[in-house]
């Protein structure tokens, strides 16, 4: 028995824009002079545009000074910067054992689907040249709620036609590996520090077919 997709997280996962992400909000924080590091960057991972602008308002304790529409023109002024610095992005950016990863479900007629909450979630497979590798691509636009919410994943799945207890969810963030728990199907975190997931890797590069049969029939049989 397979499971009829897998469903991949895209920062993190498929490639690494956590970084970027990072630098263009580090840049857009010490404008409005708070200091922020990789650390409370691992909490904005998953997390929207305007909440990853929230938490880094409260940690600066600078909630109160900004209001909306500033807050609108902060959110605009770092995604110019994070999507200036995606034209660094080429296939060479995949994440060790990914291309392989999708080649292999293909092979096997298992569906892939991405479930980011990132606008430009589009963009940055393009740019990859990994359009093509996956069935169907959750738009995060029609997604009110971010992770840990299960939505973004549970768009995918209407997309592409499977229940989320057929489904195999890959997650670096807790963020994430919570969504997919949330809407009961199996989840694989990427990263040593992620509680909860069903099958926990160290690193992309441990991802393989062989592994998710492996863990799919496992898990499959504890919860039969
Ligand atoms: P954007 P994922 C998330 O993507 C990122 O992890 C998170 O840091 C970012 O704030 C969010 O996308 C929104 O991205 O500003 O490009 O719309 O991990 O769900 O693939
Ligand atoms: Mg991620």
């Amino acid at each position: 028995m397979k499971p009829q997709a897998v469903i991949f997280d895209l920062d993190g996962v498929v490639t690494d824009t956590a970084h970027l992400h990072f630098l263009a909000w580090q840049r857009i924080a010490r404008d409005i002079g708070i200091d922020i590091d990789e650390k409370i960057n691992e909490q904005l991972k998953g997390i929207s545009r305007s909440e990853s602008l929230r938490r880094i308002l409260a940690h600066g304790r600078a909630e109160a000074r900004v209001d909306e529409a500033q807050r609108l023109q902060l959110c605009e002024r770092k995604n110019a910067l994070y999507v200036e610095s995606l034209a660094q992005l080429n296939p060479d950016s995949i994440l060790p054992g990914i291309a392989g990863l999708l080649t292999a479900l293909r092979a096997q007629g298992i569906r892939t689907g991405l479930a980011s909450v990132s606008l430009n979630a589009p963009r940055i497979l393009a740019a990859l040249n990994l359009t093509a590798q996956f069935d169907f691509c959750a738009d995060a636009a029609k997604v009110a709620r971010s992770k840990p919410d299960p939505a973004i994943f549970i768009a995918a799945c209407e997309g592409l036609g499977v229940k989320p207890e057929q489904c195999i969810g890959i997650e670096d963030a807790q963020a994430g590996i919570d969504a997919i728990n949330a809407c009961g199907m199996a989840s694989v975190g990427i990263g040593e520090q992620l509680s909860g997931a069903d099958l926990r890797l160290a690193s992309t590069a441990d991802l393989s077919w062989a592994r998710l049969e492996t863990f799919w029939l496992t898990h499959h049989s504890v919860a039969v």
